[in-house]
């Protein structure tokens, strides 16, 4: 049977048919990195309200956006080393359609303006003015993002000026989400202020798709977190959508990824977390050091579980 009438016939069952042809779909879900209940939580609302798991992906990205209490993300996320909240943000669906933004300063919601880079225009980047003037004309208005306690900890970092980026792995917190919708559709997305302090006009892992977010409907879906640099130089999420359809479980393939980094690199100064599912709704998780975590919403019901890890 060709691909697309497949689909057509899926949609058809979930439209009303019988309950056995329906448990061939995965349960609906959305998990997060990190311990992100408010946004797993959102996500899922919106995802029982119109099905689709890319918006429940992009309603719960939204939630430390507007935090300002959440220092990786959006609204209250720290500043580059010359005072800039830039953020990073990308989204994919289902069907292999991607957006992201990077370098954007000013936009409460960069998850949003990277969906409207997907569905508005021909490209999957913009970056910088170019984001900033497309989240513009789309309506997007300008804030201040950084907040009083951002710029004091900016101060504070700016009176040794560490150029190093110090990867305390207890203040990463960038988030990185997976969906199945309820037509078992799957769809990630990722949003992120960076490395605290980071060098002005840095871009990490978080707006490329294959690095922190990755999806394919045949297979399942992965996301990132940590010194985006080497989800970058390992294009993580690709890599483990690609190891899972060849025959791995989430689990297996999050850690073959953090194995290639591993071997590679100097592991042990950095953290890198994944998180996986794939179309059965198995997940997994697997991270450098120890202290990642990561959220799942299913069937209404919201857990905090820890991953393993490689040290
Ligand atoms: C970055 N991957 O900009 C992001 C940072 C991160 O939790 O994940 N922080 O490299």
């Amino acid at each position: 049977m060709k691909r697309r009438t497949f689909l057509q016939t899926t949609t058809l069952l979930g439209a009303g048919l019988s309950a056995t042809a329906k448990t061939a779909v995965s349960e609906p879900l959305i998990i997060a990195t990190w311990k992100n209940e408010k946004a797993t939580i959102a996500g899922w609302n919106k995802l029982m309200e119109t099905g689709k798991a890319l918006d429940g992906v992009e309603a719960g990205a939204r939630i430390p956006e507007a935090d300002p209490n959440d220092t990786s993300v959006g609204y209250g996320g720290y500043p580059d080393r010359d005072g800039h909240v830039t953020l990073d943000a990308c989204i994919m669906d289902h069907l292999g359609n991607a957006g992201s933004v990077t370098f954007l300063e000013g936009i409460m919601h960069p998850i949003s303006v990277a969906r409207a880079v997907m569905e508005k225009t021909p490209h999957v980047m913009l970056s910088g003015a170019g984001a900033l003037k497309f989240a513009l004309d789309q309506g997007f208005k300008v804030e201040n993002l950084l907040t009083e306690s951002s710029k004091k900890a900016w101060e504070e970092w700016k009176k040794e000026s560490k150029y190093e980026p110090v990867i305390n792995i207890e203040r990463h917190d960038t988030i990185g989400l997976l969906g199945i919708g309820k037509a078992g559709e799957i769809a990630g997305a990722c949003t992120t202020s960076g490395l605290a302090f980071k060098m002005h006009g840095r871009v990490g892992d978080s707006p490329i798709i294959g690095g922190a977010v990755f999806c394919d409907d045949e297979v399942g879906g992965a996301c990132a977190t940590g010194l985006g640099e080497f989800v970058m130089k390992t294009l993580g999420s690709f890599l483990i959508v690609e190891l899972m359809r060849q025959g791995k479980s989430p689990q297996q393939a999050c850690e073959e990824a953090v194995m290639r980094i591993v071997k590679r690199y100097k592991y042990k100064e950095f953290q890198i977390g994944y998180l996986a599912i794939n179309k059965k709704g198995e997940h997994g998780a697997y991270a450098i050091q120890k202290g990642f975590n990561y959220t799942i919403t299913k069937n209404g019901k919201t857990q905090v579980l820890e991953s393993a890890s490689y040290m």
